[in-house]
C-alpha cells in the first residue's frame, strides 16, 4: 500500500487553519523569549529515525501473542510498511535490519524498492542469541564468549556475513548485542568471558570496511539472569576502547537497572566522543520495549538537553549519531506506536533546543538550583507540538500522522492485502 502525496495535502488542508494559529502563537511566544522557530523547524527536519525491521509486527511476550493483521509477511512488506510511516512524518527515513530475521534476497530490488519510498538502510544487527534450524553448534551458553573455540569462530563468521549483507545494502554500521552471560554463579569466568569476547569482537573489527562503524550495545540482563559479559555502559566503553575507533556505545533506554541515570551515562560518553546512537524505547520495570515517551517524558528530554549540548560540544549536527527505535507491540498497532514514538523523540529532541544554556550556565555557576530547575522546565513544558508538525508539513508530511493513518483505514487496507492472521519475522 502507498499514500500518495495528495491524500496528505487534503488531509493536512482540512486541519491547516487550526495548525496555524497554534503554530503563529507558539512562534510568537517563543520569538519573546529570543528563540528562532525555524531554526528549531530545521533541526527536527534533518533528524531522521531508523525505524526496526523486526518491530512491524505484533511482538508479544512469552505469555502469549496476539496477533493485530495485515503484518508485513517479507522484508518487501516490510520495506513498504517503513516507507508508509516515512510518508506520513517525512522523520523515519531509514530501516535497520535484523539478520537472519530479514536476510535481502537480491540487494538491488531492494534498494530500489527503498529508495522509491526515500529510504537508506542504517545499521545492520547480528543475532547470536538465538540457534537458526541449519545451525551446527548452539549458542546456549554463548557465542562470542563461548568457551569452546569452534562456537566462537562461527559467532564471529556470522558477523562478519551480517557486515556483507550490509554493505550491499549500502549500510554503514554493525550492530552487535550480546546476550553471552551466565544464569548462576560459579556458572562463568567473567574475565574470561571478557577476554574471549574481545578476541571474538577483534576479529569482526578487523573484517570492518574502512567507513563503517560497530555499535556495541549493553544491557544489564535478560535472557541470562545473573551475568552479562556486556551488561552496562561501562563495560561497552571499556570494549570500544580497547577494540578501536569505529567502536562506539549503542544506548538501548531499556537496558539499564532500575533508576540509572541514563542522562548522566549520555553526558560522559558525549563527552568521551563515543556514544554510537540510540535504541529509543521506554520501560516502567525491564527491558519494557514500549512506546518512547510513554513511561518517563521528562528522562527522555533530560536525555536530549544532554544530547542537544553534547552535539554543540563536538560540533556535530544530528546525522553524526545513529537513531532508532527498538521497541516491540502488545497491545497497539504496530504502525501506529511507531509513529507515537517518532513523534516523542522529535518532541523532546524540539523541547530540549529551546533550553536557555546560556541563562543554565549562569544559573550553575551561582549554584542556583531552583532557577536551573525553572530553565529546564519552562522547556519541557512548552507544547512544542506545533513545531512538529509544522516540520513534517514543510517535508511533505502529514500534520496528524495517526490521524490521516485512521482516515485512510490503513490497517484494514492492509488486511484486505495480506489477511487476518499473519506473522512478520522479529520479536
Ligand atoms: C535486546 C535488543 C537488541 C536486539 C533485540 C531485538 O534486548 O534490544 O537490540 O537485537 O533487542
Ligand atoms: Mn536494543
Amino acid at each position: 500500500m502507498r499514500i500518495d502525496q495528495y491524500q496528505i495535502d487534503q488531509h493536512n488542508d482540512s486541519i491547516s487553519l487550526r495548525h496555524s494559529k497554534q503554530f503563529g502563537f507558539l512562534t510568537e511566544q517563543l520569538g519573546e523569549q529570543g528563540i528562532n522557530a525555524s531554526e528549531v523547524i530545521n533541526a527536527l527536519t534533518a533528524f531522521q529515525v531508523a525505524i526496526p525491521s523486526w518491530a512491524l509486527g505484533t511482538g508479544g511476550t512469552r505469555f502469549g501473542r496476539f496477533s493485530g493483521g495485515g503484518e508485513p509477511r517479507s522484508l518487501e512488506e516490510k520495506v513498504e510498511d517503513v516507507g508508509l510511516l516515512h510518508a506520513l512524518n517525512r522523520s523515519s527515513g531509514s530501516i535497520s535490519l535484523h539478520i537472519p530475521w530479514d536476510i535481502p534476497q537480491q540487494a538491488e530490488s531492494i534498494i530500489s524498492l527503498a529508495s522509491s519510498f526515500d529510504l537508506t538502510f542504517d545499521a545492520v544487527n547480528s543475532n547470536t542469541f538465538q540457534d537458526q534450524k541449519d545451525q551446527e553448534l548452539s549458542y546456549k551458553f554463548g557465542s562470542l564468549s563461548h568457551v569452546d573455540a569452534a562456537v566462537r569462530k562461527q559467532a564471529v563468521a556470522h558477523n562478519i556475513e551480517v557486515i556483507k549483507y550490509g554493505k550491499d545494502l549500502g549500510s554503514k554500521a554493525l550492530s552487535i548485542w550480546l546476550s553471552d552471560g551466565s544464569c548462576f554463579p560459579g556458572q562463568s569466568s567473567f574475565v574470561r568471558a571478557f577476554q574471549n569476547t574481545l578476541e571474538s569482537l577483534q576479529e569482526i573489527y578487523a573484517a570492518l570496511p574502512e567507513d563503517w562503524k560497530v555499535y556495541v550495545e549493553y544491557k544489564a540482563y535478560e535472557p541470562n539472569f545473573y551475568s552479562t559479559v556486556i551488561q552496562d555502559w561501562g563495560s561497552s566503553l571499556l570494549f570500544c576502547q580497547k577494540l578501536g575507533p569505529k567502536a562506539d556505545v549503542l544506548v538501548d533506554l531499556g537496558h539499564h537497572l532500575p533508576n540509572a541515570n541514563i542522562e548522566q551515562i549520555v553526558a560522559t560518553l558525549m563527552m568521551e566522543g563515543r556514544l554510537a546512537g540510540f535504541h529509543f524505547n521506554d520501560s516502567k520495570y525491564g527491558d519494557d520495549d514500549l512506546t518512547v515517551g510513554s513511561i518517563r517524558p521528562y528522562m527522555l528530554f533530560l536525555i536530549f538537553v544532554e544530547l542537544v549540548e553534547g552535539m554543540k560540544r563536538a560540533g556535530n549536527g544530528s546525522d553524526a549519531y545513529a537513531w532508532m527505535i527498538d521497541a516491540s507491540h502488545n497491545v497497539k498497532d504496530p504502525l501506529e506506536d511507531l509513529l507515537q514514538s517518532v513523534e516523542a523523540i522529535l518532541i523532546s529532541y524540539a523541547q530540549a533546543l529551546l533550553v536557555d544554556r546560556k541563562k543554565l550556565e549562569e544559573a550553575r555557576n551561582q549554584n542556583d538550583v531552583v532557577l536551573a530547575q525553572q530553565i529546564l522546565q519552562n522547556a519541557f513544558r512548552t507544547d512544542v507540538r506545533p513545531l512538529v508538525r509544522e516540520s513534517m508539513r514543510l517535508s511533505g508530511g502529514s500534520l496528524d500522522p495517526i490521524g490521516l493513518f485512521r482516515n485512510l483505514k490503513v490497517r484494514n487496507e492492509l488486511m484486505n492485502e495480506r489477511g487476518r492472521v499473519t506473522v512478520a519475522t522479529g520479536l
